[in-house]
C-alpha cells in the first residue's frame, strides 16, 4: 500500500477550510487511489472548530483518510508536508489600511515559510489561497530559501473558473469547450481576464464574442468583482467555489493540464511578459510531471498590454510595501 501523502491545511476551521477538506479526504485532490494524511493548522481560538471537523471527517469513513493532526504550531502542521494549503488569513477590517494589511499578514505566512523550510517534505507544493494571495505567497516563499521557489503559487483559479463561466454564457457552449483562458496578473480587482487567446469550440474567444465593449464593461468587471457579488447575494463570501478552486489547482499542478489547453495560476515571474522577475504573478500555464509552466510567446494586443501592467503594477507595489516592512 502507498505511503500517504501529507496535506497540510491552514485556517481548517474557516468557511473555505469546512468546504475543503471533506473533498481532499474522498480523494479529489490527488485522486481516487490516492491516501492522504491531514495535518491542520488553526489560531488557538480555532482548534476546537477543527476538531469537531474532524469528527465529522471521522464520521465520514473515508478509504482513503489515513490520519488527522491539529495544532496551532505551524512547526508541527507542516512536518512532512507534500501539500499545503494556506487558506487562513487575516481579512480587512473597516478602517484597515493597505499597509497594516500587508503586515498582519505578513506576521502569519511569513513564520508559515519558515516553518514550511525547516520541516517540510522535499516534493512540498505550496498554493496560497489567503488573501492578498500573490503577496502572501511571495512573503511564505522569501521566508523558505531551501525550497524552490516555484513551489510557491498563489490561487486565480476561482478567477479562472469564473471567467469560464462566463464566457460559456455570452457564447452558449459547455464550459468545456473552452479552452486556454488566462486570468493575469493579481487576485484582486486589477486581474486582468483574457479571452484573445482562448477557444471557444475550437474558434478564436474574441472573434465569437466580437464585442470589445462587452469585454471591457461587462465580462472583465463581472469576473474581477464577482467576490464582492458572492458576498453582497450570500452575506458570506465565496467558500465553496474557492474551495473547488484550491482542489483544481493542486490536482492540474499533480496531474497536468490536458494537451491542447493551460490554466491560470500565481506563480513566480521568469520576466516572461514583462512582469518584473520574482512578482508572483497569473499567467498563462500548463503543468506536467508536478511543475508548471508559463505559456510562451503569445502575442499580447494593446487591449492586453495596458490591463496586464496595471494589474503587475499593483504587485510591484504590494512587493515594494513589503520590502519596506522588512517581510521579504
Ligand atoms: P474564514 O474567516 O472563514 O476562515 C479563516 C480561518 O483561518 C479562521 O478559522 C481563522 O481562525 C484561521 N486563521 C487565521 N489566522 C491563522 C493562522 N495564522 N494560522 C492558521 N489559521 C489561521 O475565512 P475563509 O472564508 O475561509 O477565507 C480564507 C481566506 O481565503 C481569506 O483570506 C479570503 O480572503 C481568501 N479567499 C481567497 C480567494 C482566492 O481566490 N484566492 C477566494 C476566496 C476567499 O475570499
Amino acid at each position: 500500500t502507498r505511503t500517504p501523502v501529507n496535506v497540510t491545511v491552514t485556517g481548517a476551521a474557516g468557511q473555505i477550510g469546512y468546504a475543503l477538506l471533506f473533498r481532499i479526504a474522498s480523494g479529489q485532490l490527488l485522486g481516487p487511489d490516492v491516501p492522504v494524511a491531514l495535518r491542520l493548522l488553526e489560531i488557538p481560538q480555532g482548534l476546537k472548530a477543527a476538531e469537531g471537523t474532524a469528527m465529522e471527517l471521522d464520521d465520514c469513513a473515508f478509504p482513503l483518510l489515513r490520519g488527522i493532526d491539529i495544532s496551532d504550531d505551524p512547526n508541527v502542521a507542516f512536518e512532512g508536508a507534500n501539500v499545503a494549503l494556506l487558506v487562513g488569513a487575516r481579512p480587512r477590517t473597516k478602517g484597515m489600511e493597505r499597509g497594516d494589511l500587508l503586515e498582519a499578514n505578513g506576521g502569519i505566512f511569513k513564520p508559515q515559510g519558515k516553518a514550511i523550510n525547516d520541516h517540510a517534505a522535499d516534493d512540498i507544493k505550496v498554493l496560497v489561497v489567503g488573501n492578498p494571495a500573490n503577496t502572501n505567497a511571495l512573503i511564505a516563499q522569501a521566508a523558505a530559501p531551501d525550497v524552490p521557489a516555484e513551489r510557491f503559487t498563489a490561487m486565480t483559479r476561482l478567477d479562472h473558473n469564473r471567467a469560464l463561466s462566463q464566457l460559456a454564457k455570452k457564447t452558449g457552449v459547455q464550459v468545456s469547450e473552452i479552452k486556454k483562458l488566462t486570468i493575469w496578473g493579481n487576485h484582486s480587482a486589477t486581474q486582468y481576464p483574457d479571452v484573445f487567446h482562448a477557444e471557444v469550440a475550437g474558434k478564436n474567444a474574441a472573434e465569437v464574442v466580437n464585442d470589445e465593449q462587452w469585454l471591457a464593461d461587462t465580462f472583465i468587471p463581472t469576473v474581477a468583482k464577482r467576490g464582492a457579488a458572492i458576498i453582497e447575494a450570500r452575506g458570506a463570501s465565496s467558500a465553496a467555489s474557492a474551495a473547488n478552486a484550491a482542489i483544481d489547482h493542486v490536482h492540474t499542478w499533480v496531474n497536468g493540464t490536458d494537451t491542447g489547453d493551460w490554466t491560470s495560476a500565481g506563480v513566480v515571474s521568469d520576466g516572461s511578459y514583462g512582469v518584473p522577475e520574482g512578482l508572483i504573478s497569473s499567467f498563462p500555464v500548463t503543468a506536467k510531471d508536478g511543475r508548471f509552466e508559463i505559456v510562451q510567446g503569445l502575442d499580447i494586443n494593446e487591449f492586453s498590454r495596458t490591463r496586464i501592467d496595471t494589474s503587475v503594477q499593483e504587485l510591484e507595489e504590494e512587493r515594494e510595501a513589503v520590502r519596506g516592512l522588512g517581510l521579504i
